[in-house]
């Protein structure tokens, strides 16, 4: 495919694509529905979604047309009372930029969100946070948590109408003020689409045509980047396809969005997307909506026709053969660590599974700690070296030297894999 055949028209980009129709934006047909009600039901049926505190997933559920109201409720009310109990100390900007995105898709007001008599106001949460951001940015260039989150920050302050300077945020979301901000060790697609999405909003808003004109400068230069990082049907990886696709349905360019719509759809039934936050990711495109439509959902319309999945145990099998992976652990920068060793797991391990045999084996050389996330295991520390965000360090995850497109937890280990987790900049 011809994704990075692309003529300049009109300020937008318009793309000549060699087969399919072209389209802005697109959604999943009726003969497609049942492979995205198939993953609806895994994340409504998900532990993460009937206990959890993910805000991105009520989102991805309220944007779908096929509800499951009581899981939803729910899901609703737990975010709420965690919102009010917890919002002000331990959420960071983007978090609760998150929150009041998915308060609006359950028409809900973000200014009154209330839980057992107790209310808080979200959208003048996150301008106080938004405010801190800033500060920070001034004085050490680098925001308290990344430009991925700055860009949720202007979203939802823009979509909630909360009190903050559009030309301000424009400027700081402006690609060529400081290109650094679209880059963690390579180009993020996930920033950039995020951040596109956030200025179609601002620029929606705006009615100065200088602020109008800068913005549509910045949304090409970024589509043209989100592009020019894509292969074939892909946007970047797997993971950003689904935020890329949202991104460039608003920027208003035509392209053909169904070729990445059927390869998404193809990986459904691969696994790709069962953890619940990558499916969470990928369903507003499946369903032809963006971020940008969470204020416009009529929730009294919702049907609930979807049912929860109990699945039977699949009876017990002979145990798997066991393989073996080669696990290291290094770091250059600030400290030297070096250390390689051989391990043997069951066929279907993680390389979590490798860290933790790796751990008990030789705890003085791989011993590690994690936190959980919405995306599962983050590894923290590696012999108690930190990542460390002012610092820009983190560990990064490698297989023969290729940085991985997911996380420990959830990246399946081959036989004779050669496996590292290295101490990074990005
Ligand atoms: C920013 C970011 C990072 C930063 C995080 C620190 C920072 N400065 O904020 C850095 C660059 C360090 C990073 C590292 C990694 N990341 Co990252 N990251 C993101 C990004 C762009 C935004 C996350 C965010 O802020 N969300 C909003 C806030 C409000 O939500 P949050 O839950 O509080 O966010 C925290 C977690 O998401 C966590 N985090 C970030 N990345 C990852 C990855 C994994 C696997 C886990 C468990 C947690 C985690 O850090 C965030 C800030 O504290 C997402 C893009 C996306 N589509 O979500 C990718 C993304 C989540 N990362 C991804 C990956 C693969 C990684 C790495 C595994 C890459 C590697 N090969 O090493 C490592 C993690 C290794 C480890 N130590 O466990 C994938 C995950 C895909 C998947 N199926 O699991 C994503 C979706 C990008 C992509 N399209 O591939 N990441």
């Amino acid at each position: 495919m011809m994704l990075s055949l692309a003529i300049p028209l009109a300020g937008f980009l318009f793309l000549v694509l060699p087969t399919g129709g072209l389209c802005y934006g697109c959604a999943v047909t009726e003969e497609e529905r049942p492979q995205l009600i198939f993953l609806l039901n895994k994340v409504i049926s998900s532990e993460d979604t009937r206990t959890g505190l993910n805000p991105s997933i009520l989102i991805a559920l309220r944007q779908a047309r096929n509800h499951n109201r009581n899981v939803e409720e729910n899901l609703l009310q737990r975010l709420s009372q965690d919102a009010v109990s917890h919002a002000k100390e331990s959420y960071s900007s983007g978090k609760v930029a998150l929150n009041i995105m998915a308060q609006l898709a359950s028409c809900v007001n973000p200014r009154h969100v209330s839980s057992s008599s107790s209310t808080i106001n979200l959208v003048r949460l996150l301008e106080q946070k938004y405010q801190d951001e800033l500060q920070n940015l001034n004085k050490y260039q680098a925001p308290l948590t990344s430009f991925y989150q700055l860009s949720l920050d202007v979203l939802a302050l823009c979509l909630a109408e909360g009190n903050f300077s559009t030309a301000e945020a424009a400027n700081l979301l402006k690609p060529d003020k400081d290109k650094k901000k679209y880059y963690l060790g390579n180009f993020s697609v996930d920033t950039a689409a995020v951040s596109i999405l956030a200025q179609v909003c601002l620029k929606n808003k705006t009615l100065t045509p200088k602020v109008r004109h800068n913005i549509a400068k910045s949304v090409k230069w970024l589509v043209q980047q989100i592009l020019n990082h894509s292969h074939d049907e892909v946007l970047g990886n797997l993971y950003s396809t689904g935020l890329a696709i949202q991104a460039l349905t608003v920027s208003g360019i035509q392209w053909n969005c169904r070729e990445s719509l059927k390869m998404i759809l193809d990986q459904i039934h691969k696994g790709t997307f069962d953890l619940p936050m990558a499916a969470s990711q990928i369903i507003p495109s499946l369903e032809g909506r963006t971020y940008l439509n969470v204020t416009g959902l009529n929730c009294s319309a919702d049907k609930d026709d979807l049912d929860i999945i109990t699945t039977t145990p699949s009876p017990p099998t002979s145990p798997p053969p066991c393989i073996c992976v080669n696990y290291t652990v290094s770091a250059k920068v600030k400290t030297f660590i070096n250390g390689t060793i051989p391990v043997h797991v069951p066929q279907g391990s993680s390389l979590f599974d490798v860290m933790k045999v790796a751990q008990d084996k030789n705890w003085n050389i791989f011993r590690f700690t994690y936190e959980n996330s919405s995306w599962g295991p983050y590894i923290t520390s590696v012999q108690e070296l930190m990542a460390d965000n002012n610092q820009r360090t983190y560990w990064q995850l490698l297989s023969g030297n290729i940085p991985l497109d997911r996380g420990a937890g959830n990246y399946i280990v081959s036989d004779k894999e050669r496996l590292e987790v290295r101490y990074s900049k990005y």
